[in-house]
């Protein structure tokens, strides 16, 4: 199988790291570069460290074909530069990998962040050094340095995981996770492909290689509610529009819960009547992006009942999309309603089905026993690939936190601390770690939104907080237990009020291939409160002279 180490054989040249720097990012990701942007700003003396030889974080990982936004493009952009914004063009409403990294290499240019980054260079461990008040950095080259202020940017989905079965380093043909699509083009064409997985990114490489390989066998456990993405390219005429509009637009994006485009109904489920009910989810199904998820009712996430009703909607829309109703069923989720999970957006997906090429076989029915030289054994029979394509998701959130030994007071691993589920105060401070802030880290309100949309109110306040430290002249800052004890109750009841709670996914820390991995309960990794709430609460804890820090 191919690994994050394969694709590092080209490290680009780097400038002499110094051994002392004020601020340490990990991540040249969407947060990380814009931390950095904040403080390059302020004149703060900041290196940003990344395993990948470039900046883009996910966008620059996930090369897989049919790799795009699941937001519109244009709410999904950086807001801070209004200079950033007129001079962009998004060609796609949902724009697709290769347009993103462009675009993220593009802001990394025009803010001349490069020179602050150290990137081809992971970091193993970091150690907050009491008697010196420092985080000690060790860095996959052999170096360490230290810094003042330790700034994890790590992203949500940057852990990939792969199935833990028998043979898979037997295969002799290319295999890969999709987080680690190669860089040079795979050629696809005429070959036995295997796809594992039918997440989102699963479903996204499904319809884009469909048309073009020989056989594909797609192996799913557990079906996902899926729907349309309905993407379309922008013209020149509407972008000018939508420049214009920019004002609006992120205005919007920061009303609504998901801190996408789409405003939910403010209608009662049973205020209106089935039929304008269902007028209306014919509609969205044939609109872009999330509305059918996100305009919808509010009960589609709190209410069993109309939750059942709307997924059976979707159910028909399988049925009449799939030719045969057998594979038909087994693509209609019988263990959770639609929206529990965050709703894979296609792009003929169902119809890739269709093809006489494609097959689906059912992980319920016929279990993987093992890989083997030629393929992938199951309980029923052999199959021969070529290539086998692993879209199993992500150890989310805390995972790429748990691969960096990283050690707060006393030398407490963050990892024991978060052992049975991750606690944290307002998703970015973590009592018994001073001086770390995290970026959209665990129970931060970046996780079920548009992320841009929530990482640029969490840099900004983080930034903020470092302007207080250093206007105060302090030498710590830490949250204190009580308020991280605090926010984590508030994050379980958000938790209990949506049917997201009972869902077996990232969100709820579900994944098998994490050895060791409790499954008992859920590990609330998303604050699931809304935007507003989130930016309210951050905001409060500002306003409140940083109520539930300590500063010394
Ligand atoms: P997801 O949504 O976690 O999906 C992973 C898929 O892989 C899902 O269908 C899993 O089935 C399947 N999977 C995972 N492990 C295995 C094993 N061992 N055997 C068979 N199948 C397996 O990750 P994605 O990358 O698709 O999407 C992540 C996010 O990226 C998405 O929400 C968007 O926000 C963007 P399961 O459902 O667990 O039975």
């Amino acid at each position: 199988m191919s690994t994050q180490t394969d694709l590092q054989a080209e490290t680009p040249p780097r400038e002499a790291l110094k051994s002392h720097y004020e601020a340490l990012i990990i991540g040249a990701g969407v947060s990380g570069i814009y931390q950095l942007h904040r403080l390059v700003q302020l004149g703060v003396n900041t290196l940003v460290v990344d395993t990948a030889d470039g900046p883009g974080g996910t966008w620059y990982w996930n090369r897989y074909p049919g790799c795009r936004f699941d937001s519109e493009s244009y709410t999904y952009g950086y807001s801070f530069s209004e200079e950033l914004l007129e001079e962009w063009h998004w060609k796609e409403r949902f724009s697709s990998q290769p347009e993103n990294l462009k675009y993220l290499e593009y802001v990394v240019e025009k803010f001349d962040l490069r020179k602050h980054m150290h990137l081809g260079c992971g970091v193993e461990s970091t150690l907050y050094d009491e008697d010196a008040n420092v985080w000690r950095i060790s860095l996959s080259t052999g170096e360490t340095v230290t810094c003042d202020w330790f700034i994890p940017c790590l992203g949500l989905l940057s852990a990939p995981t792969t199935p833990r079965l028998e043979g898979m380093n037997d295969f002799t043909g290319p295999s890969f996770h999709t987080y680690h699509w190669p860089k040079e083009p795979v050629d696809l064409a005429g070959k036995r492909v295997a796809v594992i997985g039918t997440g989102a990114t699963g479903v996204q490489v499904i319809g884009a290689i469909a048309p073009i390989v020989g056989q594909l066998t797609v192996f799913q456990r557990r079906p996902n509610w899926c729907a349309p993405l309905n993407n379309s390219e922008i013209s020149d005429e509407e972008m000018d529009e939508i420049r214009k509009n920019y004002e609006h637009i992120f205005e919007v994006c920061s009303q609504t819960p998901g801190g996408f485009i789409h405003e939910p109904d403010r209608r009662g489920f049973n205020e209106v009547s089935a039929e304008e009910r269902r007028a209306m989810w014919e509609r969205l199904y044939g609109e872009p992006g999330f509305g059918i998820w996100l305009q919808n009712f509010r009960e589609i996430f709190t209410d069993e009942e109309a939750n059942a009703e709307f997924s059976e909607f979707i159910a028909e829309k399988i049925r009449s999309r799939v030719n045969n109703q057998r594979v038909a069923d087994q693509l209609i989720p019988k263990d959770h309603g639609f929206g529990v999970q965050r709703v894979p957006m296609e792009t003929n997906y169902y119809e890739a089905y269709n093809y006489d090429h494609v097959e689906l076989v059912s992980l319920q029915e016929t279990p993987i026993e093992r890989i083997t030289e030629d393929g992938i054994r199951t309980t029923d029979r052999d199959f021969e690939f070529d290539v086998i394509i692993y879209a199993t998701g992500f150890d989310a959130i805390t995972g790429s936190y748990d691969r960096i030994d990283i050690r707060g007071r006393g030398g407490v691993p963050l990892k024991d601390k978060w052992k049975d589920g991750p606690n944290t105060f307002l998703g970015m401070l973590v009592d018994e770690f001073p001086n770390m802030i995290l970026i959209a880290g665990p129970q931060s309100g970046s996780a079920s939104i548009n992320f841009p949309r929530s990482i640029e109110l969490s840099v900004d306040w983080a930034t903020q907080l470092l302007q207080h430290v250093w206007e105060n002249n302090y030498n710590q800052f830490e949250a204190t237990s009580d308020a991280v004890a605090e926010w984590a109750a508030h994050v379980e009841k958000m938790y209990s009020l949506v049917l997201m709670r009972k869902a077996k996914s990232w969100f709820t820390g579900y994944n098998s291939n994490v050895e060791g991995r409790d499954h008992s309960k859920p590990r609330y990794l998303v604050y699931n409160g809304g935007q507003p709430k989130y930016r309210q609460k951050v905001l409060d804890c500002e306003a409140d002279g940083y109520r539930g820090l300590s500063f010394s």
